[in-house]
């Protein structure tokens, strides 16, 4: 073990930004007027960093099939900044405030991801994160009473899980259903993490198993709370959240510790800002005791970890939705 806790702080204060729903007929420029009205609110109260949910620019689109995925066009960036989220940009720069921000991307050799991107306090693109974990199914689904068509609308990303100096500190990146998994965290904790931020649009209802429903909240703190305890990182999700289109949406946004200990957390499931003081020296505390990688960890026992994807129940990869 290191044994070296703690040294002198090293606070940054981070707002999660949660967004009440955004409806199909909403104008782009009117939703980035409101993303710059909660980036001004965090700012009062003092923010640096402020997290905004997945796909925060429209409303999530997966939930409707269209044949011609042209159709759906519409709903992707191809530029980052562009003329409709500058003035994001330029409220981000006139108040000294960095965000992370979820976003469609169609990029220009025609690929589509669900991206996030990280931008520094002087308003410059410090990363990009494209989703590793894409959830749902590829194929319309009429059944359904909404569809998740995610695997249809966006490539799972095969750049992996980056990690940036950018913060005063190791900030990394992960989109909503990657959340849920113990690899995104763990990629993360060696490459020395220290603040993981992560937008999410999460339906109360989930078809395949309605047993699941009630649970969606503590699911959600389960594995973001795990996560940031085993890796010894703060972790910020931040929904977007209540009645969109007609389907309901988890809020539940908060900012957790290295401890696993939830800092802040919303009240509401509308536009809502949180914020926590994070001293990132706290992550030593976990990193470099119980939780020293570089010690105890035993790769040599873990072969079936990247050498297997699953228990190979469902070797064609067969959607489970
Ligand atoms: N956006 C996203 O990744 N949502 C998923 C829903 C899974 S149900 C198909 C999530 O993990 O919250």
């Amino acid at each position: 073990m290191k044994g070296e806790l703690r040294g002198a702080p090293r606070v940054v204060r981070v707002a999660g930004a949660q967004m009440g729903p955004v409806q199909r007929t909403d104008q782009r420029d009117d939703t980035v007027a409101r993303l710059c009205a909660l980036l001004h609110r965090a700012a009062d109260l003092g923010a640096e960093l402020v997290v905004f949910p997945e796909l925060a620019l429209t409303t999530f689109f997966p939930r409707w099939f269209v044949a011609d995925i042209a159709e759906a066009d519409h709903y992707f960036e191809r530029e980052m900044p562009s003329t409709t989220t500058a003035p994001l940009f330029a409220a981000a720069r006139q108040r000294g405030v960095g965000f992370s921000l979820g976003y469609a991307e169609l990029t220009s050799t025609g690929r589509r991801f669900n991206t996030q991107i990280l931008v520094e306090r002087n308003g410059t693109v410090v990363a990009h994160y494209r989703k590793v974990h894409v959830p749902g199914h590829a194929g319309h689904e009429p059944n359904r009473p909404f569809q998740h068509a995610e695997r249809y609308y966006f490539e799972p990303s095969d750049e992996g899980f980056g990690v940036w100096d950018a913060f005063n500190g190791r900030i990394g990146m992960m989109i909503c259903n990657d959340r849920r998994w113990p690899e995104t965290y763990r990629e993360m904790g060696l490459a020395k993490v220290e603040l993981i931020v992560c937008g999410y649009n999460t339906p109360l209802q989930y078809i395949p198993d309605p047993s699941q429903d009630p649970l969606a909240d503590f699911h959600n703190s389960l594995v973001m709370q795990s996560g940031a305890y085993q890796n010894g990182t703060f972790v910020v999700g931040v929904a977007k959240g209540g009645e969109e289109e007609g389907v309901d949406s988890l809020a539940g946004s908060q900012i957790i510790a290295p401890s696993g200990e939830v800092l802040a957390k919303t009240l509401g499931n509308g536009d809502e800002v949180i914020v926590a003081d994070c001293d990132l020296e706290w992550c030593k505390n976990y990193q470099n005791t119980l939780f020293d990688l570089d010690y105890y960890r035993r790769p040599e026992a873990y072969h079936r970890l990247t050498s297997q994807r699953g228990p190979g129940t469902h070797p064609d990869g067969s959607p489970r939705g």
